[in-house]
């Protein structure tokens, strides 16, 4: 397996962003600095696992800090051997010829796409002669993936600290929403929240979305101003040693909220409720997302949006107007964490240590589908993280309430 590091990307001419490691390096070896490529040969005896490091460089690491030795990168990372990154075209295609095939991502990186080429060529010459050689080539994900689903320990200590940093900030901030400030205001103090706590910063853009911005799913300008009588959507999540929390609070900017919306707000409230029940092991996302739905249908007819009976609806599926997305997604060092939903066996079955988002949602954009009226441009989601545990299930961000009176609607802002 062949795992290059993430290029440093730029913002603008020579400014660069803020460094963030490829998941797949990192995951692995833990080399969290640009410039690196890492060699696995799970086939050999010798130099299983072998980092290529940059070489020291005064001028360089006079702007980018210093680099180490390759003696003592092998050491801290654990690695077979440690050679210089000037070295890798001469050395990997060697390195490689031992195995049957190659795991690398096309594209990830120049240098190694030749060396696949030229290793895959070699290879196809070797076998003609002596029966061996790489011919293969497949994703690292179809190792790396299913791994990756099931977290330990260690990733769960970093996952329950995202968690705890991202609630404490939503809680300091979500009470002092209200009409007449800025959406970035909001944006602004939920990510000083997150970095002054410890962690990196968002895990991915902040989503402050007012009134009918809500109606967008992936809304980040963050630029309208909230309006006194405006929903305010809040999806945000810290990124604490590079794995993610990903959390959505629905608020009313008057603190109050009656009539239509807040009957739908219950229906989420409880959608989410019915979620969070079906998460435990040998259970599936699938399994989770019908819960949802099923909830979802059952509150849609009983407050008159939806017409006909709940399995009606469901089978003709007239949910999907309102509730268009799935339930969960897999989160961790990834906010959409890499991790089969299927396998062929049908879907993953939910296991101690798998960790996912449950964020049920209802939307009635105005425009491109006109909905029951006081709903215009009403968005509600609420969303929390579960790992699976032995016994059913944490929810990772459940000390943040759900509940509108506990949202400090009592407050009467
Ligand atoms: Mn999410």
């Amino acid at each position: 397996m062949l795992l290059p590091a993430a290029p440093v990307r730029f913002k603008n001419s020579d400014s660069e962003y803020r460094y963030r490691p490829d998941s797949e390096l990192l995951y692995l070896t833990g080399w969290d600095a640009p410039e690196c490529i890492a060699l696995l040969r799970g086939f050999a005896d010798e130099d299983r696992f072998v980092l290529f490091v940059p070489e020291r460089d005064p001028e360089k690491e006079l702007w980018a800090g210093p680099r180490c030795e390759p003696e003592e990168a092998r050491t801290l990372f654990g690695a077979d051997r440690a050679l210089p990154l000037g070295d890798f075209a001469d050395k990997a295609t060697g390195l490689l010829a031992g195995g049957e095939g190659i795991h690398y991502r096309l594209g990830a990186c120049e240098v190694c796409d030749r060396v696949v080429r030229e290793t895959l060529r070699n290879g196809r010459r070797l076998r003609t002669r002596n029966g061996v050689g790489p011919w293969m080539l497949a994703d690292p994900g179809t190792v790396l993936d299913p791994m990756r689903l099931r977290k330990d320990p260690a990733e769960i200590a970093r996952m329950r600290e995202a968690a705890g940093i991202s609630v404490a900030a939503f809680e300091a901030v979500l009470g002092s929403v209200r009409g007449g400030m800025g959406e970035w205001e909001v944006e602004a103090a939920l990510e000083a929240g997150f970095r002054s706590r410890g962690a990196n910063g968002p895990a991915f853009a902040t989503i402050v979305a007012a009134g009918v911005n809500g109606c967008t799913l992936h809304y980040s300008a963050n630029s309208a101003r909230i309006g006194a009588d405006d929903l305010v959507l809040v999806d945000a999540g810290a990124e604490f040693d590079f794995y993610a929390a990903d959390i959505t609070r629905t608020v009313p900017a008057s603190g109050q909220l009656e009539g239509a919306r807040r009957e739908v707000y219950e229906v989420v409230r409880g959608a989410h409720r019915a979620a969070v029940a079906a998460c435990f092991p040998g259970g599936t996302l699938d399994g989770v997302h019908r819960a949802a739905v099923r909830r979802m249908a059952e509150g849609l007819v009983a407050v008159g949006i939806l017409e006909g009976s709940v399995e009606e609806v469901l089978d003709k599926r007239s949910y999907r107007r309102f509730f268009p997305h799935r339930t969960s997604h897999w989160l961790g060092l990834d906010t959409h964490d890499a991790g089969p939903y299927r396998d062929r066996d049908g879907p993953v079955r939910l296991e101690p240590g798998m960790v996912f988002t449950v964020e049920p949602g209802l939307y009635f954009p105005p425009e491109s589908n006109p909905g029951p009226p006081g709903l215009e441009g009403t968005g509600i989601r609420l969303e929390d993280d579960v790992l699976v545990t032995p016994e059913g299930a944490e929810v990772l961000t459940g000390a943040l309430p759900l509940d509108l009176n506990e949202l400090g609607e009592s407050e009467g802002r």
